[in-house]
Parts: C-alpha cells; structure tokens; sequence
C-alpha cells in the first residue's frame, strides 16, 4: 500500500517540502537529480500530480508521463549526454525495484550502460 499524496515523498518534493536539485520544471513535471546516483548522470522525472506508478495510470499522469517523453530528450542534451547514449526507465512495482510509489522515470547516461539499471 502506498502513502497517500499528502505523505508521499516525491509529492513532497513537487510541493518543495523537501529540498531536491530540481533541474527541470513546468506546469506538469518535475525534474531533479536522484540522491543516489547510479551514472553520472541520474535524473527523475515525475509527474506533478500522485500517480503509483506505471499500473496505476490516470489520464492527467498519462498525460504527463507523454511529456516526460518529450522532455527527456532536452534534458539529456541539457546534461551532454545525448550523443553518447542514454536510458529512460520506470520500474513498476517492487519486485521490479520500485522503491517510490510516485510515477518516476530514471534518465541515466555519462557513461557505458549495462543490462541492468545501469
Ligand atoms: P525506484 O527504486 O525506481 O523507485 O527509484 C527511486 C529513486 O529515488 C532511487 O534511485 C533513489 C531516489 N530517491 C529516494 N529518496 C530520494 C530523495 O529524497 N531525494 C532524491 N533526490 N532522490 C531520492
């Protein structure tokens, strides 16, 4: 069961209740870079608005997970990595390592990415 909005961390972080190196912000999404970086460089993108995940898609996070694709590409360029290679992912689910049940996307890249997360 996850935290409701009210207590969810990455909607405390969209809300700046909890401090984050946002790279990236509109009406809809927010980017920032991942506290426990896996390449050197590891964005999430999430949603504004509370969505679990992958499988628990409203409209309005479908919506916003459609410009999550869009903007990657500007922020993998943004950060020096669109020439080199770079990966958009969301794990959904725990067994799939979802940690944070706040529709996220992982943006890596920065250096060689293997089969896995990184
Ligand atoms: P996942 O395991 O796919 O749910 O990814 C969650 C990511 O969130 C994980 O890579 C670490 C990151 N993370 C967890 N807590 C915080 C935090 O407080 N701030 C930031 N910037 N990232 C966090």
């Amino acid at each position: 069961m996850s935290a409701p909005a009210s207590e969810c961390l990455f909607c405390k972080i969209a809300r700046k209740e909890i401090p984050a190196a946002v790279v990236y912000e509109d009406d809809t999404l927010l980017a920032f870079k991942d506290i426990f970086p896996q390449a050197p460089v590891h964005l999430l993108i999430i949603p504004k608005v509370h969505c679990e995940g992958l499988a628990d898609m409203t409209p309005e996070a479908a919506a916003a997970a459609g410009r999550i694709l869009q903007v990657s590409a500007r922020l993998a360029a943004d950060h020096g990595i669109q020439d080199s290679g770079w990966r958009l992912l969301s794990n959904c689910g725990a067994d799939a390592g979802q940690s944070v049940f706040h529709l996220h996307f992982h943006l890596l890249g920065g250096k060689t990415l293997g089969g896995k997360l990184c």
